[in-house]
């Protein structure tokens, strides 16, 4: 074959399978976009290798089950309070988020009745213990990100020992104060489905959410991506990594700039 026809065939075979690994995620609670399944089998955890996502970087399983006595570490209560998976994507424009967790959105948080709501995502640039970024996973607010001054924390200290007047600051909970930074789109599935993964009967709720890059100006690198519920009993995590995002009015700079200096050659050239 001809050289160059072959290079075009290369090329257009390239544009092919660059257009057939294009996975566009909808943040609708459906997590078949990320490739996972509902047929009762372990492989159903496994996400779309289109996606491209790396075990343990990008996603992580902790599929647990059992009654309210079950253990999960560092905490009790099986699947009602299991955090299962975590998947996180990066696109150019969009940090993405899938979780599959056994607590459902109506859980209340009231110590005395030992009842624990949702926390909300946790993120934490340069993983220093220092979570900079919190995603509202409730309320009203759903979707909101903040840069978060205080986070409240769970029942257990860093030894895995009740003991909440010492609680381990390495798993916020849900965002006590900070300032709105930006609102990505988030969505906790109400009703729950059955048949994900070898314990086909466990019930499952998930939280899908998409946010703008935008929002971590400044921040790039490896970071975690932190979930838990009001009393810490089961953390899931995984530290994906951020190219750096231009700082805001960085971009709007630019062309001055070019200007500036196209003004000086043009002077200069005379
Ligand atoms: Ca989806
Ligand atoms: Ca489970
Ligand atoms: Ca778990
Ligand atoms: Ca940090």
């Amino acid at each position: 074959m001809h050289k160059f026809a072959s290079a075009l065939l290369f090329a257009a075979s390239l544009a092919a399978s660059a257009a057939a690994q294009a996975v566009v995620i909808t943040i609708d609670g459906n997590l078949a976009d990320w490739g996972l399944k509902r047929n009762g089998n372990a492989n159903d955890w496994i996400p779309d290798p289109a996606l491209g996502l790396v075990e343990g970087v990008n996603w992580k399983v902790e599929d647990q089950t059992g009654g309210a006595n079950s253990f999960l570490n560092p905490g009790w209560g099986g699947q009602a309070y299991d955090a299962e998976a975590l998947y996180v994507h990066l696109d150019s424009s969009h940090l993405y988020i899938a979780l599959v967790t056994g607590l459902s959105p109506d859980t209340i948080t009231n110590p005395a009745l030992n009842t624990y709501g949702p926390g909300d995502f946790a993120i934490d640039f340069g993983r220093n213990g220092v979570f900079e970024f919190g995603i509202e996973t409730t309320g009203p607010n759903a979707g909101a990100v903040y840069r978060v001054d205080q986070w409240a924390y769970g029942l257990w200290d860093v030894n895995g020992n009740h003991n909440p007047a010492n609680p381990d600051t390495g798993h916020p909970t849900s965002i006590v104060a900070g300032t709105l930074v930006g609102q990505g789109q988030l969505v906790y599935t109400t009703s729950a489905f059955k048949n994900m993964g070898i314990h086909k009967n466990d019930q499952h709720y998930v939280i899908e959410a998409a946010i703008p890059l935008s929002v971590f100006a400044g921040f790039s690198g490896k970071f975690d991506v932190h979930w838990t519920m009001d009393c810490a009993n089961d953390a899931i995590w995984v530290d994906p990594e951020l190219a750096a995002v231009p700082e805001p009015g960085t971009l709007a700079l630019l062309p001055l700039g070019l200007a500036g200096l196209l003004a000086l050659r043009r002077r200069t050239a005379v």
